[in-house]
């Protein structure tokens, strides 16, 4: 099992070094930036990260072919790959519907245009000069000036159809997920894709919480849970046997809380059974519980998300010393 981290940079360019760098001190091998218009952009943060870090593999976790097209990610993820000395990871996927309608750009036609975005990146990547006429990127005779070196492509995926091309394009997949019955499922998907013997990394992107005191990992994952139920399809809660009524009162309290401030009202929402089945959260045995789970329906990375814990630099130091080194000695 591999472990990674995700950061949001939502926060200080020297919160997120600080953390990064506290993750590779504790044994993580990956960490995944996010990428959003909004947010502190992932390149940036890549390259100071790339900078402070020496060991850990560090990636946009995910950037997407909307509101960039493939051949500035190639460029700017093949820099951040000789900043780092051959340490990036390129996480591509369909993008957030919302902040991209957000800036006026419509996600229409996600696989092919996934699919197209992969081909022009490894192309480029492999220092051709690159003719490319497909249905939304044209190239003529482009080619990066200099060395990308090898850079693996992992896929976001959910829907069973991506989950079905990130195996027959990618080097790996980033499901946002926790629970195994969802690993399970998607599984299904990936095995129809991939090429037997292929090496495919299978990542649980997950909101994860851990503390020495379960209640308090538990509590502290509640709004990352809530925002997860109110942006899940239904034939999710459907699987997990979760009542629309109990998705309605979460959704309904996080709506109210924009606008009142009331988020105890959200953290009183969220049931026990959502709490597992959209985060991994507890104490450190809970935890581990929960990864031999995963590894047993496929998963070979877990990365930890959004809470981390309810003290993120504490949470960090005890995935090290009780999860991680755990699972990869
Ligand atoms: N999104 C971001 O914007 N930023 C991030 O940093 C980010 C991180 C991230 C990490 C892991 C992860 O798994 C997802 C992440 N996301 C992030 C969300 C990601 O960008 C996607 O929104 C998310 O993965 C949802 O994508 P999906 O894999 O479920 O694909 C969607 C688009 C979908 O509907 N897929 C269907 C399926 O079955 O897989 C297929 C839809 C389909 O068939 N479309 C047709 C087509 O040709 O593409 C036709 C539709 C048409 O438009 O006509």
């Amino acid at each position: 099992m591999k472990f990674g981290v995700e950061f949001v940079p939502n926060v200080k360019y020297y919160e997120l070094e600080y953390y990064a760098k506290l993750a590779e001190d504790n044994g993580f091998g990956y960490c995944w930036i996010t990428d959003h218009y909004n947010n502190r952009n992932v390149y940036a943060m890549l390259t100071l990260l790339a900078l402070k870090t020496q060991k850990m593999r560090i990636g946009a976790g995910v950037a997407n072919p909307y509101h960039t097209h493939p051949a500035v990610v190639a460029s700017a993820i093949a820099t951040i790959n000789e900043v780092s000395g051959g340490r990036a990871v390129l996480g591509i996927a369909a993008g957030d519907k919302v902040t991209l309608e957000r800036i006026g750009v419509k996600r229409e036609k996600p696989l092919s245009r996934i699919r197209e975005a992969v081909e022009v990146i490894r192309a480029l990547h492999a220092g051709k000069s690159v003719s490319y006429d497909g249905k939304f990127f044209k190239l003529s005779g482009a080619k990066l000036d200099f060395n990308a070196g090898s850079i693996p492509i992992y896929i976001g995926a959910q829907g069973p159809k991506m989950l079905k091309l990130a195996a027959e394009i990618g080097d790996g997949v980033l499901i946002n997920a926790s629970h195994p019955k969802d690993f399970e499922v998607a599984r299904k998907s990936i095995d129809e894709g991939l090429e037997k013997g292929k090496d495919f990394d299978v990542v649980a992107y997950a909101s994860l919480s851990i503390d020495g005191d379960g209640e308090k990992a538990r509590n502290a994952a509640k709004i990352v849970v809530a925002f997860i139920v109110a942006g899940s399809p239904d034939v999710i809660f459907e699987r997990h046997g979760i009542s629309s009524e109990d998705v309605e009162k979460v959704r309904t309290s996080l709506n109210n809380a924009f606008a009142t401030g009331n988020w105890k009202a959200v953290n009183e929402a969220v049931t026990d059974e959502m709490v597992d089945v959209f985060s991994i959260s507890g104490t450190p045995e809970d935890v581990i519980e929960r990864i031999e789970k995963l590894k047993k329906v496929g998963v070979t990375q877990v990365v930890a998300g959004s809470p981390i814990g309810p003290n993120k630099a504490k949470s960090i130091k005890l995935m090290g010393k009780e999860i991680v080194t755990r699972f990869t000695n």
